[in-house]
């Protein structure tokens, strides 16, 4: 089977989440690591356009969004599960915790005693880069203001806190599910604030709980170049079984695009090679990476039949 690459940086929210998922399940994981901001060739060599973090690569099936990883990781390694059948409505959560939740951090963490805290020792163009490159990212979103976010995070830590007030382990009771994964990396990246995350402090339970999803770790990464996953994808010999299922609207073969519906709205075109209820798998080539097959959540993604 071929080895699990992450691609992804340190400071990134969603790659917390996906390395601590590697981590609660002991996956052995290749780790390479990738700029924070445009351009990403050797990103979108592997994905035809997508530059979200992180992305999960298995020779050269190329997985885009945490939502997906989680179900790759589960398939790969079911014990410990992330989806345990006493909590059905997990990935629910898990949902608003990676679109409401982490809309609600971000603006709130980026407060100006926030940003000096996560860009401390780097230049101020850095900072200026970061925000041009955001800003298309998130264009046509409507963000929070500080003022909007400050009240609503606390609702939302409140709500958390109360939950856990039974002296349960994780949000569900007491199996870990995708839910504590989804929540932790909004959370994470808060703390990374420095003194504006004490919003997580007041709260005991959340806290605790939160060292408690944190103490899973990210495992044991081995580093790897974006230029060796390349040569990994370009000689891979067989892709992740796929299939069309008819009925949902598209056929076998045909030119689509993929787009997600949120945010980081770029298109990847490609041949539709896979279509479920969890999954959308399009084949595309790229000059470097060989044939690869760039696989979305079904969820939160618009297909669309490319114009002729
Ligand atoms: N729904 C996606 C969201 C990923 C996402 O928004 N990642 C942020 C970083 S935490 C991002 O892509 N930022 C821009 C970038 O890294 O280029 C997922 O679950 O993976």
């Amino acid at each position: 089977m071929a080895a699990l690459i992450l691609h992804h940086y340190d400071g990134s929210p969603f790659a917390e989440k996906a390395r601590l998922m590697l981590g609660y399940k002991g996956l052995a994981w290749q780790s390479v690591k990738i700029p924070v901001i445009l351009p990403k060739p050797d990103v979108v060599a592997l994905t035809g356009g997508y530059r979200r973090t992180p992305i999960l690569q298995a020779g050269a099936d190329v997985y885009c969004d945490t939502a997906l990883i989680a179900q790759v990781l589960e398939a790969r390694q079911p014990a410990p599960t992330l989806f345990p059948a006493s909590a059905p409505l997990a990935p629910l959560l898990a949902q608003w915790a990676d679109s409401t939740l982490f809309w609600t951090a971000i603006p709130y963490t980026m407060q100006p005693a926030g940003l000096a805290e996560v860009f401390k020792g780097l230049p101020p163009e850095a900072l200026k880069a970061f925000a041009a490159d955001r800003a298309p990212f998130t264009a046509g979103m409507r963000r929070q203001t500080l003022a909007d976010a400050t009240v609503a995070l606390a609702a939302h830590l409140a709500a958390l806190d109360a939950q856990l007030a039974d002296g349960r382990a994780f949000l569900f009771g007491a199996e870990t599910s995708i839910a504590d994964f989804s929540v932790a990396h909004c959370l994470w990246y808060v703390r990374r604030g420095g003194p504006v995350g004490a919003i997580v402090a007041r709260h005991a339970a959340l806290s605790a709980w939160l060292d408690r999803v944190l103490a899973f770790g990210h495992g044991r990464p081995e580093p790897l170049s974006s230029a060796q996953a390349l040569e990994i994808a370009a000689g891979a010999a067989a892709y992740a079984p796929v299939t069309v299922q008819p009925g949902l609207g598209f056929e076998a073969g045909q030119a689509v695009t993929v787009t997600p519906t949120d945010y980081g709205l770029d298109p990847v075109a490609g041949a539709l090679v896979g279509l479920t209820a969890d999954e959308v798998v399009v084949a595309r080539r790229d000059e470097r990476a060989g044939l690869v097959h760039v696989h979305f959540p079904r969820i939160a993604y618009q297909v669309k039949k490319e114009q002729a």
